[in-house]
């Protein structure tokens, strides 16, 4: 559905673009709501500002707050380890009792609801790496629309390097997933790989307008998707079209970039009555689309996958360093995203290296001659040892 907005409403958008200032783009924000005209095509849309200007309301509260050192809820949380997963869930799942389980936090369990009423990190340690895990308070109907801490909570899911979906299998998992994936969808997060994705970024002045289509415009032209742009005075932008985009989606591409998180489902309390039967339709639902790991988190039984699966899931490797002249290799390993290349590790190490890289040598269990002198094309593995050679 096509917004159709009027100039008026368009240049006001730049506006709001073009300032860094809260306040200022708090208000303009404002203006621009009042131009945009209500009917079926904008109303998406209404609803997308609503939330930046209530965000925005709390990160002005945020930094009064700091300022007169008062204590309160925090925006965002400081990433640590190798990823930040937000743990969500309806309340009385469990978020808090697995984050007591398996990380070093401190957290409050209770049979109360809405216990967790801001973002509470803990560390979990997974053979020589961390992941951090943040549990946020809790989701309910409404949260996307700005319900209690519901925009904090999917703040803090959009902020995250991948996600934990927590259901409680003595109750209906399948109402409670689908409740917290339909929150999710309304904030424009997707937890499995979306069939079409459209980027806007807009670029500095004069960098000029680049639109790139790796899958196929739907019901537009190359054209009008350049005049869509112009129309909101973007000049200077890169425009990515993965899979199949209509126009509208690109339309919304400029209001709020759509996100993917690699997520995992934790269904927990296995070890209640209707457990098994709740696990299955669970599964017959979910379909294989994500992976499912069944725990009690008061038995303890199922958290030792947790590691593994998190590990897999966000698609990593650990590659460890060594300096030509020294015999033993870091113990910190660095790292990389899966299929990442010895070129992305030295741009890792320093940003110096990828200028005066010579060489590297990688030991690994699968060359038949280890070490191997390699390229920086060369793609590495998780465990791999490199050292790298400087012209
Ligand atoms: N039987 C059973 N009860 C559990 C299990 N895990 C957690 N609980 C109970 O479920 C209740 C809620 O646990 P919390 O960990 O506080 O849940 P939460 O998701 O953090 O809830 P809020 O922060 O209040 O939204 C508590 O009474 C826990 O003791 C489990 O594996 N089995
Ligand atoms: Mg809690």
């Amino acid at each position: 559905m096509p917004t159709n907005l009027p100039p008026e409403a368009k240049n006001k958008w730049k506006e709001v673009q073009a300032t860094k200032n809260s306040r200022e783009k708090l208000r303009l924000l404002e203006e621009f709501l009042g131009l945009v005209p209500r009917h079926k095509g904008t109303a998406k849309l209404c609803v997308q500002v609503k939330k930046q200007m209530k965000t925005l309301r709390q990160e002005i509260e945020e930094k009064k707050r700091k300022k007169t050192g008062r204590s309160g809820p925090k925006l965002f949380l400081a990433k640590e380890g190798a990823a930040q997963i937000a743990l969500l869930g309806l309340t009385n799942v469990g978020k808090s009792s697995l984050l007591a389980a398996v990380t070093n936090a401190k957290v409050e369990v209770s049979a109360h609801s809405y216990t967790t009423r801001e973002p509470v990190p803990g560390i979990l340690n997974f053979e020589d790496i961390q992941f951090q895990i943040v549990e946020a308070p809790a989701l309910m109907e409404g949260s996307a629309d700005g319900r209690a801490w519901g925009l904090q909570t999917l703040a803090v899911a959009r902020n995250a390097d991948g996600l934990i979906l927590m259901v409680d299998l003595s109750q209906n998992p399948v109402d409670q997933l689908s409740l917290v994936l339909d929150e999710l969808e309304k904030a424009n997060i997707s937890v499995t790989q979306p069939k079409t994705r459209v980027e806007v970024e807009r670029k500095f002045m004069g960098a000029g307008m680049r639109i790139i289509v790796f899958g196929r415009l739907v019901d537009c032209t190359f054209k009008e998707v350049e005049a869509l742009l112009k129309s909101y005075n973007a000049t200077d932008a890169v425009v990515k079209i993965y899979g199949e985009a209509k126009l509208a989606e690109v339309e919304e591409a400029i209001f709020e970039k759509a996100v993917h998180k690699p997520t995992i489902i934790i269904a927990n309390k296995t070890d209640t009555q209707n457990a098994e039967d709740n696990l299955k339709s669970l599964q017959a639902y979910v379909n294989g689309k994500m992976s499912i790991i069944a725990v009690s988190c008061q038995t303890g039984i199922g958290l030792k996958k947790l590691g593994v699966a998190l590990f897999k899931k966000m698609d990593i490797i650990r590659v460890y360093t060594k300096e030509p002249n020294e015999r033993e290799y870091s113990k910190k390993p660095f790292i990389l995203r899966r299929n990442a290349t010895v070129s992305e590790l030295a741009k890792n190490i320093h940003s110096d290296l990828t200028e005066k890289f010579s060489f590297a040598r990688v030991w690994a269990k699968r060359l038949t001659y280890s070490p191997q002198k390699v390229g920086s094309s060369f793609v590495l593995e998780d465990g791999d040892i490199a050292e790298i050679h400087i012209k």
